[in-house]
């Protein structure tokens, strides 16, 4: 079983996780999570925050000598904004009211209910902990899983398909491009073009003092037939990367091959022929099931969308209610990302990769690495005379 923990508030002296159920032996390299942690703070549309921090992941335990041990890894980020906020954020009680409470909640954000829910008169108790600043330890998380995946030649990648209303063209293109592409364009986007629409339109709600949300796409190809199950609700692999998905700060909805398109087309439109060779085995022509069927991979490439909202930290005031006063105020701010639909593809791939990595591991067991890749090789094995092939 494979687990993660997060604690640490976005202001605070750091992000630490924690992740259980790593066989041992893995090759872990600082410089490969650091490079994913680059990734997640780059894009076009982000805010000042993003020209104080420069994340870069320290491994305290867990690996010895570049290779895991099977023990927990324990992971930390810190927070260099934190310099700005020892006092305010600090947990010694001699500090106590060094800060004026944060009352005024802005709407999309988690601030009402959670101070509501969790009975306290100062927000920020709450937006420390919602802040996506906790992505950061997400993405150190998944670069893990990530490293586990290439042992398998299981690969992740993202692209963003929409910001603001502009599309990308959705031209046919090999996964190798798309991330050539995707990983070369300041939004994201393998369609140079929309891309440029989307900078214009971001730049366009920078000065409304607006935000924007918008679209991504997270492919993994290679993963092997049968991650997942049929047999029980928690077991089909679409609903947990479809959960992994939504809980990314600001998903409202998450998409699995041709996703809503389904509705409205009929069957015969819908479902993925089968066909055989002896050279390939089983194989379909088309992949609108986006690689699983009945919870289960089908050996084709997995296909994920999410929806993100924009973001709800707006320059332009939004009506709200002060929670002291009950008076009603104008919502607005001094520091904000306009859009950070970019960075989310990359905590995508982050928490997809945890998911499959996580499936492997159910899959193949084994406590090292060289024990799962004996049982996965016996399984492909066992594949190939079940299909029938050379
Ligand atoms: C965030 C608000 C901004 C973002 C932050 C997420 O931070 P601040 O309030 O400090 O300006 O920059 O994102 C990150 C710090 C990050 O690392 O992604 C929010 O309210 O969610």
């Amino acid at each position: 079983m494979l687990r993660y923990l997060t604690a640490g508030e976005s202001h605070g002296e750091l992000i630490m996780g924690i992740v259980e159920g790593i066989p041992s032996g893995l090759l872990i390299r600082v410089t490969d999570i650091d490079r994913d942690l680059a990734r997640r703070q780059t894009g076009y549309g982000r805010g000042g925050r993003m020209k104080i921090e420069k994340d870069t992941v320290k491994i305290y335990t867990g690996v010895r000598w570049g290779r895991t041990l099977g023990s927990p890894l324990g992971l930390v980020v810190r927070n260099k904004d934190w310099e700005n906020w020892r006092a305010k954020m600090s947990p010694d009680p001699t500090f106590l009211n060094t800060a004026d409470p944060v009352t005024r909640p802005r709407p999309g954000h988690a601030d009402l209910a959670g101070a509501l829910k969790y009975g306290t008169a100062d927000i920020r108790n709450i937006l420390e902990r919602s802040s996506a600043r906790e992505t950061a330890m997400r993405v150190a998380v998944g670069s893990v899983a990530r490293r586990l995946l290439e042992e398998f030649g299981i690969e992740v990648v993202s692209h963003v398909i929409s910001i603001g209303g502009v599309s990308a063209r959705g031209d046919k293109m090999s996964h190798k491009d798309i991330k050539k592409r995707a990983e070369a364009s300041e939004v994201r986007c393998a369609d140079p073009d929309a891309a440029k629409k989307m900078m214009r339109k971001i730049d366009e709600a920078q000065k409304a003092g607006d935000s924007l949300g918008g679209v991504f796409e997270v492919i993994v190809t290679n993963a092997p037939v049968g991650l997942g199950s049929h047999a029980h609700w928690d077991r089909k692999i679409d609903a947990r990367l479809a959960a992994a998905l939504m809980s990314i700060q600001a998903i409202k909805g998450v998409e699995v091959g041709s996703g809503f398109g389904v509705a409205n087309r009929p069957g015969s439109l819908v479902h993925d022929e089968i066909f055989w060779s002896a050279k390939a085995g089983f194989s379909r022509k088309t992949n609108h099931a986006g690689g699983i069927e009945g919870g289960m991979t089908n050996g084709e490439p997995i296909v994920l969308r999410a929806a993100m909202k924009p973001i709800p930290t707006l320059m332009k005031p939004l009506r709200s209610v002060d929670m002291v006063s009950k008076k009603p105020f104008k919502a607005s701010v001094e520091r904000s990302d306009v859009c950070a639909v970019p960075a989310a593809g990359v905590v995508a791939e982050a928490v997809t990769a945890f998911e499959i990595a996580s499936a492997m591991i159910e899959k193949f067991g084994g406590d090292s690495i060289d024990e799962m890749k004996r049982n996965y090789e016996g399984y492909l094995k066992h594949l190939k005379a079940r299909m029938g092939m050379e």
